[in-house]
Parts: C-alpha cells; structure tokens; sequence
C-alpha cells in the first residue's frame, strides 16, 4: 500500500456513495456537501496551492470531522493526478504519484485518552501521514502554529475540518487568513457546511476504522479531563421497553463500501485497557454509539468543566 493506493481507494469510497440511490434524503445531503467540499478543493485549493508541492498541511486530531475531511481530502488528490496524467503528453504508464507522505500537524494541548492516539497512530500509517506533533502542554494554539511554520517553512495553507456548528465556526468561511494573534497562514476550511448527520452517513459508509471511544457514547472527543460519554446517548431503563433510541445509519453500515455481505458491524479501533477501565470506573459504560445522535446542537453536550 502506498498514499496513491490510498488515496485511489478513497476517490472508490466517494465516488461509490455519490452513485447511491437509495431515496434517503440523508444521503442526498450528503452528496450535495461532498460535492461542494470536492468543488472547494479542487477549483479553489489545488488551483491555488499545489497539493503535491509542499505548500498546504493537512490539520489532523483523530476526530470524526478531519477523517471524513481526509478521506475527502485524499480522494481530491487522487482526482486531482490523474487529471494531469490524462492532459500529459505522455503515456499515463510514465506518471508517478508525486507524494509518498502527507504533510500533517496534529497540535495537541490537552491530555487525550489513548484510545484516540492509538487510532491517531493507526491512522499515520495508513493513510501515510507525515505528522508533526507539537510538544504538549508547553505552548498555545497559535505559538505551536508558530512552531510548526518554523519546521516547515514551504507550508502557505493549512486544511481544517471544522464545521459552521463548531464553537467560533458560524462566521467562518473556506478560505482565510488567520486572525491577529495567531501566525500569518491561510485557512482552508471545505467542511464548514457539513451537518453531524451528514458526518456520520459518509464516515460509517466507509468502512474506514473509526475511534472506539464514538462506540462508547462519545460524539466530540476532547481531553481526557474534560470529556464524557454524551450524556443524551445513556441507555436508559425504559429503552428496553420502547427500543431504545434508533440507529439512523442502519443503511449506511449494512451497505458500507466493500461490505461483501449485508452485516451490522461498525469497524472500530480497540479501546485500551486503560480507558476501558477509566470507564468502567466512572459508571460510563452503558451508552448508545455516538452515531446515533444527529442533533448538532447536542454534539458537544459530553465536554464538561472539571
Ligand atoms: N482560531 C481562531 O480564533 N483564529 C484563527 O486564526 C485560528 N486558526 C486556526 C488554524 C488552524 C490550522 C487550526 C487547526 C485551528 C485554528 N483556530 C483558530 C482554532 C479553531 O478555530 C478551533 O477553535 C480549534 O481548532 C478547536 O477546535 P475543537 O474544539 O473542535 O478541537
């Protein structure tokens, strides 16, 4: 495997789900924002700033929005060569995908579980991430932005997954400078319009290994001291009687891409012994999976003040 095959097995994921007529208007939506982010990255981004030349970095923490941004990211890329290869004079035979590695920047300040930097670390290799990690604890958002613009100098634009419905999102748009304050950079940022439902039908179509914390009940991982199962996803006594809450993407992983046969199996990363027991411990087992929560404005009900 290489980041071409990747990449190439990314543009077959996208590519497959926007073929899908199923009737779901979920997955209509989804299809429009797909296509938006798509038009944003390749008319707007790679026009702008080449992908294969060093000039943009690819923000990653391990969340569901960045790797849904990734895999769209990553079949951009694949789109995006062998549109070259196809004007070429020459033969496509003769034609190297330009990048062994993606330039990424994980900044992480916070303590985060283990659960979440195991699958940060399944996720350097498989997707071929070149991540830069900044120090942790020791400095602020933008200083390590500082930092890492230091190491890599070439880097003009940074990719961000953040949607309209984040905190400080709502006035955001795809491409910007960064604030005062911060280190002079751009921003891109082609998933402000996606909604969490929109999210969750790409992301568990995928078939992707996603976070096992998004099985335990989490719907927005943040720092080990400050985050929780989201609290409108506990399984109450009287679920048993009325069904519990339902599972919206009940299509979308029966179906998922590559899926030989029909099967309700999400592909999750193992959770560690040490958040299984930090769990248990705190009594915050018994939650439904944080896809079945499609109320944007709940999303971050599980991150808490301590
Ligand atoms: N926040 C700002 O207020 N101004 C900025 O210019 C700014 N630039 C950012 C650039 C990058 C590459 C990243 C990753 C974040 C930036 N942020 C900036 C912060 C984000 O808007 C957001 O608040 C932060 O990533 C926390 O999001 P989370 O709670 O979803 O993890």
């Amino acid at each position: 495997m290489t980041l071409a095959d990747i990449s190439e097995h990314c543009h077959n994921i996208t590519n497959s789900y926007l073929a899908v007529t199923n009737g779901s208007e979920l997955v209509e939506s989804t299809q429009e924002a797909i296509r938006l982010t798509r038009y944003h990255l390749l008319e707007e981004v790679f026009s702008r700033w080449d992908p294969f030349g060093n000039q943009l970095s690819f923000s990653y923490n391990g969340g569901k929005d960045c790797q849904v941004l990734l895999i769209l990211y990553l079949s951009c890329l694949w789109e995006f060569f062998i549109t070259k290869t196809r004007n070429s004079q020459y033969d496509s035979q003769y034609h190297q995908f330009p990048l062994q590695f993606l330039p990424t920047v994980y900044i992480n300040q916070a303590e985060t579980f283990n659960t979440l930097e195991q699958s940060i670390e399944s996720a350097r290799e498989r997707y071929f991430l070149s991540i830069y990690e900044s120090p942790r604890n020791q400095t602020s958002m933008p200083e390590a932005f500082e930092n890492y613009l230091k190491v890599h100098s070439t880097a003009k634009a940074i990719v961000i997954g953040i949607r309209y419905t984040d905190p400080f999102g709502a006035d955001l748009c795809c491409i910007q400078e960064t604030d005062s304050g911060w280190p002079q950079f751009m921003r891109v940022q082609p998933l402000l319009h996606w909604t969490l439902a929109n999210v969750w039908s790409i992301l568990l179509y995928s078939n992707e290994e996603i976070c096992g914390l998004y099985e335990k009940g989490f719907t927005s991982i943040g720092g080990i001291n400050s985050t929780v199962p989201n609290p409108a996803l506990k399984i109450r006594n009287d679920d048993a009687t009325s069904c519990g809450k339902r599972n919206p993407f009940e299509w979308e992983i029966s179906n998922a891409y590559g899926k030989e046969t029909p099967c309700n199996k999400v592909k999750v990363s193992k959770l560690t012994d040490a958040d299984e027991v930090l769990l248990q411990s705190t009594g915050q087992l018994d939650f439904h999976p944080g896809w079945f929560l499609i109320n944007d404005s709940l999303e971050r009900a599980g991150r808490i003040r301590r």
